[in-house]
């Protein structure tokens, strides 16, 4: 072995499907952008004289607000200052590879043109067009991958829909009518109308059976074969896992996986949460997540008016600059040979181990354990400065120069003789 450790045993299969073909530019990518907007984005954590904190689209089902009342909020929602090509334009700079937004989350509103239901932003909302066809165009024209998020099951305008709403009974509900009727035939819309996606992230499976669930999948795989399925649809059937909300898994994970983070602390837009990821948090939380072989997905929230919080705006372009220089030790890599260290964590690729440096030793003298493979060289990635080392059994040091370019997380790569089985 180049690298002597024992996590390999703790390594488990993450699952999923291992030969579709989606899974490719998902595996490379490593960065998304979730994005929650709604009805909810409006509201922004207020409910007549109640404020909200945390999941503000959670707000109807937290303020007990009855489903008719709700729906009402539709009337004023008009994000006027919703501009598609802005919104890619950022996730590009941010240098998110793809991109996934609420087509309805479990509120019941369709963000989209759908001719299942009228309670949709075309026809219950002034602003009368199709967000997401403008969306998935400039997602598309700027080489982002897009994709849908659906609560397929959570439905809280519904009368059979899933989930605890205050004027449906649990024990009334016809879990079969409401996939019939709404949630399967609005899938059908999305996989239809909007051009190739790269995947569909169910959310929170529930009121269907294996089989019928397989069933389901099965159908909408016919309309586009390369879309990829979260592993929330449920019942293993997923072609990748995603992770709890807020979770990185402790050990490294073969396969294609998901981490899911928001950048406050809210999916939905809540006016007085200003606690935001500073851009030295995303990228070290991007690193270690890459470090364990996943995905990090971070969710924005837009306000009703269809703008990002200006904190979400800058913090996510910082965090697109770091990728500029450092972009080669985060895409297309699998996980770190060794574990985490007490200065950072490491990705790689064959022949190459990128140490991401978050804390620098105070004697300037980085301790790499575990390398077994003959090292050639240690630089600064994206600069011709080779550092000096030392090699001996079962330790590496290297000499770090008095300033690094980048404090927060600067970049070593280590070019070692030998492939990594
Ligand atoms: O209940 C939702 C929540 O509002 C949010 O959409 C998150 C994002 O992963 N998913 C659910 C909880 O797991």
């Amino acid at each position: 072995a180049l690298f002597a450790q024992d996590m390999p045993d703790m390594w488990t299969k993450s699952g999923g499907n291992p030969t579709h073909p989606g899974l490719k530019w998902f595996t490379e990518a490593k960065f998304g952008l979730f994005i929650h907007w709604g009805l909810y984005s409006k509201l922004g954590g207020r409910w007549k004289d109640s404020s909200y904190y945390g999941s503000g689209e959670w707000i109807m089902n937290r303020a007990k607000a009855p489903a008719a009342e709700y729906a009402q909020v539709a009337k004023t929602f008009n994000p006027q200052g919703f501009d598609a090509d802005e919104w890619a334009t950022i996730a590009r700079e941010a240098g998110v590879k793809y991109l996934v937004i609420t087509a309805k989350h479990h509120e019941g509103f369709s963000m989209f043109d759908s001719k299942v239901t009228d309670f949709d932003i075309v026809k219950a909302s002034p602003y009368g067009k199709d967000p997401m066809k403008a969306l998935s165009r400039a997602c598309r024209d700027n080489g982002i991958q897009f994709g849908f998020y659906y609560s397929q099951f959570l439905d809280w305008h519904e009368p059979n829909g899933g989930g605890n709403s205050w004027d449906f009974k649990t024990k009334d509900k016809d879990y079969q009518q409401y996939y019939r009727t709404k949630s399967i035939p609005q899938l059908r819309e999305l996989l239809t109308n909007y051009g190739p996606l790269g995947l569909v992230w169910f959310d929170m499976p529930g009121g269907l059976t294996p089989e019928q669930t397989k069933r389901m999948i099965d159908s909408l795989r016919l309309l586009q074969p390369n879309c990829l399925f979260s592993s929330r649809v449920g019942h293993g059937l997923g072609d990748y896992r995603d992770f709890g909300d807020s979770e990185v898994p402790p050990v490294p994970i073969d396969g294609a996986w998901e981490s899911i983070y928001t950048h406050n602390d809210s999916w939905g837009y809540i006016q007085h949460d200003l606690n935001f990821k500073s851009p030295e948090e995303i990228i070290h939380l991007l690193s270690n997540v890459a470090s364990k072989g996943g995905n990090l997905m971070l969710n924005v929230g837009p306000d009703g008016d269809g703008k990002w919080p200006q904190y979400s705006i800058n913090y996510l372009k910082a965090t697109g600059k770091w990728l500029q220089q450092y972009g080669e030790s985060i895409y297309g890599t699998t996980y770190g040979l060794i574990p985490a260290q007490p200065w950072g964590v490491t990705t790689s690729k064959p022949g190459k181990l990128f140490l991401h440096v978050w804390e620098t030793p105070a004697n300037r003298k980085l301790r790499i354990p575990g390398v077994d493979a003959k090292v050639k060289s240690i630089k600064i990635l994206g600069t011709r400065q080779t550092l000096t080392f030392t090699q001996q059994p079962g330790e590496t040091t290297v000499q770090l120069p008095v300033t690094l370019p980048d404090t927060r997380n600067t970049v070593l790569v280590m070019e070692y003789d030998g492939q990594q089985s």
